[in-house]
């Protein structure tokens, strides 16, 4: 193809994370419209309205290839506001379109619409789409599929066909009154009711509730495209008799391993093949917690089928039988995370691991409680509260790119998020002795253009303590180390892998210990970051990035919209 198509344009400004001209050429433009209402959905033996996009729940897919531009118009047929954020899309320069409620934009309005301009780079594989509101994307989600551009292959046996699988929460309740109501009596939001494979619960509740069932032929490979959607549970998956070979993570390929289960925390996905080569027959496919924290927790286990063309009868063993680790099981969880490397191939970006750090940013995580204030209807003295480095996120009501891009608007935010904790002790130690010290704001990290950029999560035992699972919007980033106990600044980097660490944009933060993380700030725009744990995040387990202009046009954040953005009614 000689002439570039429309939509290939702004790409030759924005050469940030491209490495070959002959795919701007081939990028395409795709069209999408999500209508996003109220539909009825029976589980459990309850019949419940949610909030869904085109009344399919997962959402629908939307499938395109690598260097695509994807317009997608939202319209919000609901009775309240929401935004999509499009998870893993680095959107070169592109904030505008990202979606975190309150940080990039106000919400799309009921009897309202907004069209997101989703600018693809380098992802390839699977990412996904899902709501950044309150707790609404427990129902509005949906698989985003990045084929190999026209010209690409995989670097692996091209799969006979791909399935996407998406593991969900389900809560019998409302979204938005399960977030609202412990926002304001400031409890956890309870433990969901059960788990769902592609929308079906499967046949461990006791509801006659429908199953997943995959239908496969013998001796075909499959590509399988997991994306864990569900609110706050990392989970353990596999399939009964069949092994599975990992091949990509966020949207990004690995070096491919055979296992027999993988472990993915929410955010996350991963791209898996499976061969179709054991006895015809029908096989579980189930998924269980990890669960490492002293919160409560659904173990529940849940189940889909590997259902063989011709087969008869049904699943060939007991679900329980179905070899997966223990839902406490860390040591399963590490020594998979750890068999996760960067494929050094041409399909993948090349590998650019910063070396010489410009800026290092060591974030403390904990959950705590903190008095109750007038302001609210607590049901205890106490609230829950979470906090990055002490400092607990208070979502504005004007959002933080508006108010930072325009530079009219004072008071919405402030540039003193700490570096580093406010105080070292023992984070990994027990913690019940030490004062409660919380701050409440909206403190962002500012970032220079191009600097390399090194981030050490350490998880701390305060509250429940437990695991986290990381992501930052607008990059991908290296995860570079991981270990446990206290993070040491002059010992664990040398045990860094700089050679192939995997390129992610959701990183688990082991309980008990910390991950390093490595990227270069070359995406100029304001980059929401968060536990994608729903109940942490909106508890202030957030910060912000903002990602200063590099001087050129090309490596400033774009115009807004012409269209404009949707209006804060703070304003
Ligand atoms: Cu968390």
């Amino acid at each position: 193809m000689g002439l570039c198509k429309l939509g290939c344009v702004p790409w030759l400004l924005g050469i940030l994370f491209l490495s070959s001209l002959e795919l701007l050429c081939m990028a395409d433009v795709h069209y999408y419209d999500l209508i996003v209402r109220e539909s009825n959905f029976t589980r459990l033996c309850t019949t419940k309205s949610m909030l869904v996009v085109n009344d399919s729940y997962p959402g629908p897919e939307i499938r395109v290839h690598r260097g695509d531009t994807v317009f997608v118009n939202v319209h919000n047929h609901g009775s309240y506001g929401f935004t999509i954020h499009w998870h893993g899309v680095k959107q070169p320069r592109n904030p505008w379109f990202d979606g975190p409620e309150f940080v990039t934009q106000c919400p799309i309005q009921p009897g309202t619409n907004f069209t997101y301009q989703v600018i693809l780079s380098d992802e390839i594989g699977t990412l996904w789409w899902h709501a950044h509101s309150d707790w609404t994307r427990g129902s509005v989600h949906g698989a985003f599929v990045i084929l190999p551009a026209p010209h690409e292959s995989y670097p692996f046996h091209p799969p006979d066909a791909d399935q996407t699988i998406i593991l969900e929460s389900w809560y019998n309740d409302d979204y938005l009154e399960l977030i609202r109501n412990s926002t304001l009596n400031g409890q956890a939001v309870g433990i969901p009711n059960a788990y769902a494979i592609n929308g079906h619960l499967g046949d461990t509740y006791e509801c006659n509730d429908t199953i997943f069932r995959m239908e496969v032929n013998y001796q075909d490979t499959y590509l399988l495209r997991i994306i864990n959607a569900a609110m706050n549970e990392e989970k353990f998956f596999s399939i009964a008799n069949h092994t599975l070979i990992v091949v990509a993570q966020d949207a990004s390929y690995v070096t491919r391993f055979a296992t027999d289960y993988i472990m993915i925390s929410p955010g996350q996905t991963m791209d898996v093949l499976v061969q179709a080569n054991q006895n015809i027959g029908q096989y579980y496919m189930v998924m269980r917690n990890f669960h490492d924290s002293a919160a409560s927790s659904n173990n529940n286990l849940t189940t889909a089928i590997f259902q063989y063309k011709n087969s008869v009868g049904g699943p060939m063993n007991n679900a329980s039988l179905v070899s997966l680790p223990e839902p406490d099981d860390s040591k399963a969880t590490s020594s998979f995370l750890s068999r996760i490397r960067n494929l050094r191939v041409r399909q993948n970006p090349p590998l650019r691991v910063p070396r010489a750090i410009h800026r290092r940013v060591y974030i403390a995580i904990s959950t705590n409680s903190i008095p109750c204030t007038n302001d609210s209807v607590c049901i205890t003295e106490n609230r829950f509260v979470a906090a990055l480095n002490n400092v607990s996120f208070v979502s504005p009501v004007i959002d933080i790119l508006q108010a930072y891009y325009k530079r009219s608007i004072n008071g919405v935010f402030t540039k003193d998020f700490p570096l580093e904790p406010p105080e070292y002790y023992n984070f990994t130690g027990d913690l019940t002795a030490l004062n409660r010290n919380v701050t409440m704001g909206t403190k962002i990290v500012m970032l220079n253009y191009g600097e390399a950029v090194e981030i050490v999560f350490q998880a701390t035992q305060f509250g429940a303590g437990g695991s986290h699972p990381f992501h930052l919007h607008g990059f991908s980033f290296y995860r570079v180390g991981s270990g446990s106990g206290n993070f040491n600044n002059v010992t664990d980097p040398k045990s860094y892998n700089l050679v192939d660490p995997p390129l992610i944009n959701t990183v688990h933060v082991p309980a008990s210990g910390w991950v390093a993380l490595r990227f270069f700030a070359n995406n100029p725009g304001v980059w929401f970051s968060h536990c994608h744990f729903e109940r942490h995040s909106s508890w202030g387990m957030d910060t912000v990035f903002i990602v200063k202009n590099g001087g050129t046009k090309a490596t400033s954040i774009r115009p807004p919209p012409a269209s404009g953005m949707p209006v804060c009614s703070g304003t």
